[in-house]
């Protein structure tokens, strides 16, 4: 069983100005451009009764709280006092997903003999960031993802609120559908046409029924989520964009199998930095340049499964290769992997493909280990010769 914590800051843009303001405090205080025409970026507890919200016309906002003060954002400053809470937030883990400035997940899984029960975790993270920024934030704790999200806004500002292990469903069903991770006022407008006014109203939904209406895997994902279920681990490595190798060839080369040869090398340089870094990729990309015109040419493709095995990037990649020209003269070959996910992230595909993918996975691990130990070339060297 997870334990994951979902962190958001109150008023985030709004609590910085007051802190930094005094005069500012225990008013209507909204954060926006100061023109008219101009959309509020978020208010100040003290202006939200009057109906005022974030991505709201100002002009509307201040026809609803004529008294508040507008104040223009200072992006700079929530950028370093972002950077301060997240660090607050590392000095009691490192498995950290920043999700914005002012919010990330924190899988605390296990750190009970460190922090306690979660609520008392919770609130020792509170109160360190509190004593590093003095601002307030809200933090919500589920057995997932999801759960943890939601949970963060239901007692804000200044709440902690924890998702009864075991208890998820109950807890949810009676949740208005606007609270599932995904479903925003237009998609709510579609559930609510059907009569799904609640999370226990799709939770109970028929599956096949809610396909037909809502296209398959839009209605997989909100079932899922509706009974509690959401197996997204908290992902540190998020916005990597991808992990590459590529080599300019001392000779030109041509040819499938001249390309192969070096891909598959660059294959397995990029298949240990994923391990190294515990990911796994769903994507890989070729790229070659050719000499005489000095063009660069590029294919990518998805793997058949998340991977960090440098077989699967290299099978997925020669997949490509008849797709692009490799008959002329080429002087540079790169391999890269993206759509980068954390290494413990389950990966839903079929079981007898992914038994055989880890025991690769493990044998490239123990060769890594070795290669440490012993110097790069010592192992894959021997291999090469063996074929010879
Ligand atoms: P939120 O966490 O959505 O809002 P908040 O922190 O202001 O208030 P809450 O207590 O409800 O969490 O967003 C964080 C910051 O991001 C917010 O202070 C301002 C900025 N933001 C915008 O600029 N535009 C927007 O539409 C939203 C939603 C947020
Ligand atoms: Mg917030």
């Amino acid at each position: 069983m997870r334990i994951i914590f979902h962190m958001d800051m109150d008023a985030f843009y709004a609590a910085v100005e007051q802190r930094d303001n005094p005069e500012l405090q225990g008013l209507p205080v909204i954060i926006g451009g100061p023109s008219k025409r101009g959309v509020v970026s978020t208010a100040s507890y003290e202006a939200r009764p009057f109906g005022v919200h974030s991505a709201q016309p100002m002009a509307q906002a201040l026809r609803r709280c004529p008294e508040a003060v507008v104040v223009k954002p200072r992006m700079s400053v929530y950028v370093e006092v972002s950077r301060q809470i997240m660090e607050v937030l590392h000095t009691f883990i490192p498995v950290i997903e920043p999700l914005s400035l002012d919010e990330a997940f924190m899988d605390m899984t296990g750190t009970e003999n460190l922090f306690g029960p979660p609520v008392e975790a919770a609130m020792a993270i509170k109160d360190a960031i509190r004593a590093k920024t003095e601002l307030s934030c809200s933090i919500g704790i589920g057995s997932n993802k999801f759960l943890a999200k939601l949970a963060s806004d239901l007692d804000k500002p200044d709440g902690i609120t924890l998702v009864p292990f075991g208890n998820e469903r109950e807890f949810i069903a009676g949740l208005p559908i606007r609270k599932l991770w995904g479903v925003g006022p237009k998609s709510a407008e579609r559930l609510e046409n059907l009569d799904l006014m609640t999370i226990g109203d799709i939770a109970e939904a028929d599956i096949s029924w809610l396909r037909e209406r809502l296209g398959k895997s839009y209605a997989d994902h909100i079932h899922a989520l509706a009974n509690a279920q959401d197996a997204r681990s908290v992902n540190p490595s998020r916005g990597r964009k991808s992990v590459g190798s590529e080599t300019t060839l001392f000779d030109d080369i041509q040819g499938v199998e001249a390309v192969k040869k070096v891909f598959r090398e660059q294959c397995e340089s990029v298949a240990r930095s994923l391990r190294k870094k515990n990911l796994r990729a769903s994507g890989v990309r070729l790229k070659v340049r050719y000499s005489d015109t000095f063009k660069l040419s590029t294919r990518q493709g998805p793997l058949p499964e998340p991977s960090s095995d440098s077989m699967a990037l290299y099978e997925a990649g020669c997949a490509l290769m008849d797709t692009i020209d490799l008959e002329s003269p080429i002087r540079l070959v790169g391999a890269a992997a993206f759509d980068l996910n954390d290494g413990d992230e389950p990966a839903q595909i079929d079981m007898f493909t992914t038994q055989d993918r880890r025991k690769t996975e493990t044998l490239e691990k123990t060769l890594d280990a070795i290669e440490e130990k012993f110097g790069r070339k010592v192992l894959r060297a021997s291999s090469v010769r063996k074929k010879d």
